[in-house]
């Protein structure tokens, strides 16, 4: 099927997205429907399997919202699982070089351009079902966004954006700022500065740009710096707020 996300990328449409950090299809599902253009199912920091996502995907299948899921690192075997549940767009975190981009490409095709493995399982199985020339096809629609979050990643951005096949770059400032000195700051000076610099340079490169930001001045100034979809909450600091706030107003004194 058409990778929606992946079109809305290449044709500039502005996606704001959240991050899903609660691990449940019920959760999931929620968040479909509130309005949001992508949803990313963290498998990083979320403790999240191909079983827990595939109950994630379906749950979001009805709504008109992209899934996009964040791997923990950047393993073949672990990205052809996911791949084979039906995940079409890919987060990949820490990419630092040129080399690691490549692989990832290839990580997520078949063979000749790539490595994935040939296997019939549900992407295959169901979704693509009978659709002619299945092979080239689920590799068209394959969306790759790299994460740069570190000086080092920083420093080889112009060679990772100058790899074929990474639709995106993913910029994410809590990780910049620890490298940069500034744990737990990404709202240094120094980390929004380079933050802004390195969106600009992507899409100087034709790429799109993409960032986290749970602070809305900062939203805005990615935005102007030409970020081409944000992620603006988690939602596992939604609820937190939501149900403190809520707490807070009700009790007595
Ligand atoms: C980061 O900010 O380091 C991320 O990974 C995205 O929030």
């Amino acid at each position: 099927p058409e990778n929606r996300f992946k079109r809305a990328l290449a044709a500039r449409e502005f996606q704001v997205g959240v991050f899903l950090g609660l691990i449940d299809p019920y959760c999931a599902e929620i968040m479909a429907g509130t309005g949001f253009d992508w949803l990313m199912i963290d498998g990083e920091h979320g403790a999240n399997d191909p079983r827990s996502v595939l109950a994630q995907l379906q749950a979001v299948a009805p709504y008109p919202v992209s899934a996009v899921v964040r791997t923990v690192d950047h393993d073949a075997a672990r990205i052809k699982q996911y791949l084979d549940v039906g995940v079409q767009s890919l987060l990949v975190p820490m990419v630092e070089s040129a080399e690691q981009a490549s692989a990832l490409v290839r990580a997520m095709r078949y063979p000749p351009e790539g490595i994935r493995g040939v296997g019939t399982a549900l992407a295959r199985a169901a979704r693509w079902n009978g659709v002619e020339g299945y092979f080239t096809r689920a590799d068209e629609e394959m969306c790759l966004i790299v994460q740069v979050e570190s000086r080092a990643g920083l420093a080889a951005l112009d060679d990772i954006l100058a790899v074929k096949g990474v639709d995106g770059v993913f910029i994410g400032p809590s990780d910049l700022a620890a490298s940069l000195g500034h744990l737990g700051n990404p709202g240094h000076p120094e980390v929004k500065t380079a933050v802004a610099d390195a969106l600009a340079r992507i899409v100087a490169a034709g790429r799109a740009a993409g960032v986290f930001s749970a602070d809305p001045a900062a939203v805005q100034a990615y935005r102007e710096a030409g970020a081409g979809f944000i992620a603006v909450g988690v939602d596992t600091l939604l609820l937190r707020n939501a149900a403190v706030q809520l707490a807070q107003r009700f009790k007595t004194a």
